[in-house]
């Protein structure tokens, strides 16, 4: 840490850049001896690469690794790269399943206590105390969400309301009788929430500071809304993923400026998804994980298929590990329409600049006599007029051609008209080949 630091961090050490190189190349080291020796799987491809882990001697070496992909995660089945004896594992989570089969990992009583360490340094690092009240709102059990927000808090000592998602009346009524101070939850949980707070105008009863956002990507335009309603004092964003142990791969710090994450516990590169090579620093692309003290599921350069970028340089806020952006969206939630690459999060960005629209949109793609489609509903904000919506319409189509360079129906529609979910939001419905995507 620089000398902003703030010392009183209970969950952090003081980090520089030599230190933080030199526990890389002992955990990389370390856990390519580990898999070597405990995976069948893992030994078989290493050998096939001609990586003997014995000669790995410099953090240079990591690019000639071979990658980790969810194949191997899928193919390797039904606990994948496990690499430690079956007796070692405490427990078994699954992904959210949002892409396919769901993956399942394996961990170890360490693994657990490096996750706790983990999720309690989110906490610290949003600036909680022991006496906030922690209403986590995801979902618990096989996914890594609720029992992750909760092994963190406990850890760090504030007090844990495991609600998990959905039951409104209940994250009602706890809101406050209970007074929570923080929210974990999915953005599109939290503005759920906050819409049924504003319905019942609850706001002067409720107390919520904090809110812990992950789980999805979410827009600046729901994060003001959450904020606006609850009174919030600061929100931040929570990345991770079950591979990589669950949520709390790192944290936003209050300043703002990027995401730091846990770089004395995994390795984070930035890699060209098609060229496969490191791009250039602060360019985006997806991003590849090595674990580095992880016993049951090792990951060796692992792709994660989420698009971020570095932040480079150091960060006001004194935290001495580095940081990324925020995750843009995954690679494969890409569609192509008519020859054109699409993100949902570029879409976002253009219905960003309309404050006429709230923060939900969806887009419904369908194919009619041969020729693709393109549907964009978009919500109303609750202070815009309805007898401007075909201009309005016009507008947002001539927008997303200019800047998309593709042409698309606009559809406006009253303000919470669109699906609201508990978890993670679908905003894509790709329905041309007679099914949704
Ligand atoms: O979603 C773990 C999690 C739970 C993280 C709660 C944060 C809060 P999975 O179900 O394995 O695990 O899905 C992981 O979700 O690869 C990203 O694509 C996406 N994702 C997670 N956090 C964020 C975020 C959990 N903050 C996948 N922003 C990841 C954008 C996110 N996308």
């Amino acid at each position: 840490m620089n000398k902003n630091a703030h010392t009183h961090y209970r969950f952090f050490s003081d980090y520089t850049q030599e230190g933080l190189a030199e526990q890389q190349l002992r955990g990389l080291q370390w856990t390519l001896k580990h898999a070597y020796a405990g995976s069948p799987y893992y030994r078989r491809r290493l050998d096939a690469a001609g990586v003997d882990p014995r000669a790995v001697r410099s953090l240079d070496h990591l690019t000639h690794l071979p990658f980790t992909t969810v194949d191997d995660l899928r193919s390797d089945y039904p606990l994948p790269l496990l690499s430690v004896p079956e007796e070692d594992v405490v427990r078994i989570h699954a992904s959210s399943g949002t892409t396919g089969k769901r993956k399942i990992l394996a961990y170890t009583q360490d693994d657990i206590d490096t996750w706790k360490l983990m999720m309690a340094r989110c906490f610290e690092l949003a600036g909680l105390e022991r006496s906030d009240r922690v209403q986590i709102a995801v979902g618990y059990g096989l996914w890594t969400a609720g029992v992750g927000f909760q092994l963190g808090c406990e850890h760090f000592g504030s007090m844990a309301l495991p609600l998990g998602p959905g039951n409104l009346e209940i994250q009602l009524q706890f809101l406050t009788d209970l007074q929570s101070t923080c929210l974990c939850s999915t953005a599109s949980m939290a503005l759920l929430l906050a819409e049924e707070v504003e319905k019942y105008g609850l706001q002067d009863r409720v107390r919520l500071k904090t809110a812990i956002f992950g789980a999805e990507p979410h827009t600046a335009k729901m994060r003001q809304r959450v904020e606006e309603v609850f009174g919030l004092e600061d929100c931040f964003d929570i990345p991770g993923l079950t591979e990589l142990y669950g949520p709390g791969a790192g944290l936003e710090c209050r300043e703002h400026q990027g995401l730091h994450y846990w770089a004395d516990l995994y390795i984070l590169e930035i890699i060209d998804p098609q060229t496969l090579q490191p791009v250039a620093p602060g360019e985006v692309g997806e991003m590849v994980v090595t674990t580095l003290c992880k016993q049951g599921v090792p990951l060796i350069r692992y792709r994660t298929r989420d698009l971020t970028r570095l932040v480079p340089g150091e960060c006001p806020c004194g935290l001495g590990l580095p940081r990324h952006d925020r995750i843009l969206g995954r690679s494969d939630d890409m569609f192509i329409f008519r020859g054109v690459n699409i993100y949902p999060g570029q879409i976002a960005d253009v219905l960003h600049d309309f404050a006429e629209l709230s923060s939900e949109y969806q887009v419904v793609l369908d194919r009619k006599e041969g020729v693709d489609h393109m549907l964009l509903k978009v919500e109303r904000h609750v202070d815009a007029r309805s007898d401007l919506d075909s201009g309005l319409s016009r507008a947002i189509a001539a927008s997303l051609r200019k800047h998309l360079l593709v042409r698309s129906e606009v559809s406006i529609v009253d303000p919470g008209l669109l699906p609201r979910t508990f978890a993670k939001s679908k905003r894509v419905l790709d329905q041309r080949n007679g099914e949704e995507s």
